[in-house]
C-alpha cells in the first residue's frame, strides 16, 4: 500500500454464475463486512455490445466468444464500491483469476473452481475503474453517503 492512501471507486460485477448459484447475498456481505461502501447497485442483462465494450482488451482473443456467451447468459449485478485503496483491496479479496488457483479465504478460492465462472469481476486499475463505472452507471446513479460507522472503521489519521 502507498504511504498516502487514495479514496477510490471500483466497478464490481456479480457475474451470471453468482446470480444463478444464489451467491449474491454472500458476496455482497463480504464487501459490507470489510467496511467498504456500496454507493450504486443494479441488476442488468449484459448485451453482446456491452460485453464487447467491457472486455475490449479481450475481444480478439480465442476465448472471447465463450466469455461473451457466458456473461450474457443471465443477469449480472453491477456495484460501485468506494473506499481507501479499494481497487487493490477488492482484487485481493477476489483472489487469482481462476478459482482453481485462488487461495482459500478469497472469494474465488472459497466458491469457484473455474477460470471463466469465477463469480465476480472487479476493476484492476484507476483507469479501468473510471471506464467501467461509466459503462454501467450514469452520474446521477451514485449515492455517496457518509457512514455512521466511519469513526469505528479506521483512525482519524489513517
Ligand atoms: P480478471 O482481471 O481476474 O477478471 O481476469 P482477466 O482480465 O485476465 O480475464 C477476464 C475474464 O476472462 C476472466 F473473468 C476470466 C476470463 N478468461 C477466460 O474465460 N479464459 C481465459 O483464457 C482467460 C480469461
Amino acid at each position: 500500500m502507498p504511504d498516502i492512501l487514495a479514496m477510490q471507486r471500483s466497478l464490481v460485477l456479480l457475474k451470471p454464475d453468482c446470480v444463478q448459484r444464489g451467491l449474491m447475498g454472500k458476496i455482497i456481505s463480504r464487501f459490507e463486512e470489510k467496511g467498504l461502501a456500496i454507493i450504486a447497485m443494479k441488476m442488468i442483462q449484459v448485451t453482446p455490445e456491452l460485453s464487447k465494450q467491457h472486455y475490449a482488451e479481450h475481444v480478439e482473443k480465442p476465448f472471447y466468444g465463450s466469455l461473451e456467451s457466458f456473461i450474457t447468459s443471465a443477469p449480472v449485478v453491477a456495484i460501485a464500491v468506494e473506499g481507501l485503496e479499494v481497487i487493490t483491496v477488492i482484487r485481493e479479496m477476489l483472489g487469482a483469476t481462476s478459482g482453481l488457483k485462488a487461495s482459500p479465504g478469497t472469494i474465488r478460492g472459497d466458491y469457484s473452481g473455474s477460470r471463466q465462472m469465477n463469480l465476480v469481476h472487479a476493476s484492476d486499475s484507476e483507469e479501468s475503474a473510471k471506464r467501467e463505472l461509466d459503462l454501467y452507471f450514469g452520474k446521477e446513479e451514485f449515492c455517496a453517503f457518509e457512514s455512521v460507522a466511519k469513526d469505528f472503521l479506521r483512525a482519524a489519521d489513517e
